[in-house]
């Protein structure tokens, strides 16, 4: 299939006290997902392992990447965690020795299905596990009506995980629009926050940069999205467009609509440098105000 490469970037190197390095490469992988689900998976692991020759230390895969995305494709393409398709995650990420976020599997739980992202580790091992916490139910009488809450219930509390370069929080697609989350992953120290996410043809022109750049200026953070590609013939058409912001705001690497990986290298000293020069989180009012979590 065609798929824009990249050449090789040069390797990152810069050691910050603290940390093993102070730069690091992360890839998005932005897989055209249809519906066969070990096809699609196998599929994945092999743009997992192209990103890991192109040096990339931390890699994302996109929403729903081995499902169509659709309340009536979950139950169906729904496994367990660990399941065949995170055993496989857990394996290419063991072999490439890199951070995997695993985008999102519907996952089948006690008998009910969760939006969740499972994280693994260079050693293979499952580090956390994120499931969706804002569920996307609308219903605009005689327009449109889509209740992800009628076969998935939300997940309940926060996922951050280390890497020896900076701190990652989660969220999924949806969650990217509740401000305090991400405000939540800045007080606990992450300086990159990853939304695997699907925004359609109507929210993706209109808020999906935006929101990113809103996110990553309003908490100096990095944020990385990663959609799956654009299948006009799919029941659901993801906008694409998987995209890294730096804590500026500024647009690092955006994809377009068909399926390739997305290159950035991240740069903790870019962000230490912008928080001290808008040193917004020692002048914040906290005498005034506070966000607030009510569960760990
Ligand atoms: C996308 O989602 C929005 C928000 O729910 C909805 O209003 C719109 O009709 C959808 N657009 C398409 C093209 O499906
Ligand atoms: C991205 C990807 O590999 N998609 C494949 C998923 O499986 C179907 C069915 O075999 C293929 O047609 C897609 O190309």
């Amino acid at each position: 299939s065609p798929r824009s490469r990249r050449s090789p970037l040069p390797a990152p190197r810069m050691v910050l006290p603290g940390r093993a390095m102070a730069t690091f490469r992360l890839a998005l992988i932005q897989l055209r997902v249809s519906s066969i689900k070990s096809d699609n998976v196998t599929r994945a692991c092999s743009l997992v392992r192209e990103a890991a020759a192109q040096g990339a230390k931390i890699v994302s895969l996109p929403e729903c990447f081995n499902s169509p995305y659709g309340t009536t494709y979950f139950p169906e393409y729904a496994e367990k965690i660990p399941g065949e398709s995170t055993q496989k995650l857990s394996e290419v990420a063991k072999e490439c020795s890199i951070y995997l976020i695993g985008g999102s599997i519907p996952e089948e739980d006690g008998g009910k299905f969760y939006n969740t992202c499972a994280v693994f580790g260079p050693d293979g091992t499952l580090l956390v596990k994120y499931r969706k916490i804002h569920l996307f139910d609308i219903d605009v009488p005689g327009k449109i009506t889509f209740q992800e809450s009628k076969t998935l219930s939300p997940g309940d509390s926060f996922s951050t995980f280390e890497t020896p370069y900076c701190r990652v929080g989660l969220g999924i697609c949806y969650d990217m629009r509740f401000a305090e989350l991400a405000q939540i992953y800045a007080q606990r120290d992450c300086q990159l926050l990853v939304y695997p996410g699907a925004f359609n043809l109507t929210t993706g022109p209109a808020h999906w940069e935006l929101l990113q750049r809103g996110r990553a200026v309003d908490n100096q953070v990095y944020v990385a999205t990663a959609s799956p590609a654009r299948d006009d013939k799919a029941s659901y058409v993801a906008w694409g467009h998987s995209t890294v912001v730096n804590p500026w705001g500024e647009v690092l690497a955006k994809a377009g609509t068909e399926e390739t990986v997305v290159y950035s290298d991240i740069d903790l000293k870019k962000l230490a440098e912008i928080r001290q020069q808008i040193p917004i989180f020692r002048q914040k009012r906290s005498d005034l105000y506070a966000v607030e979590t009510k569960k760990s």
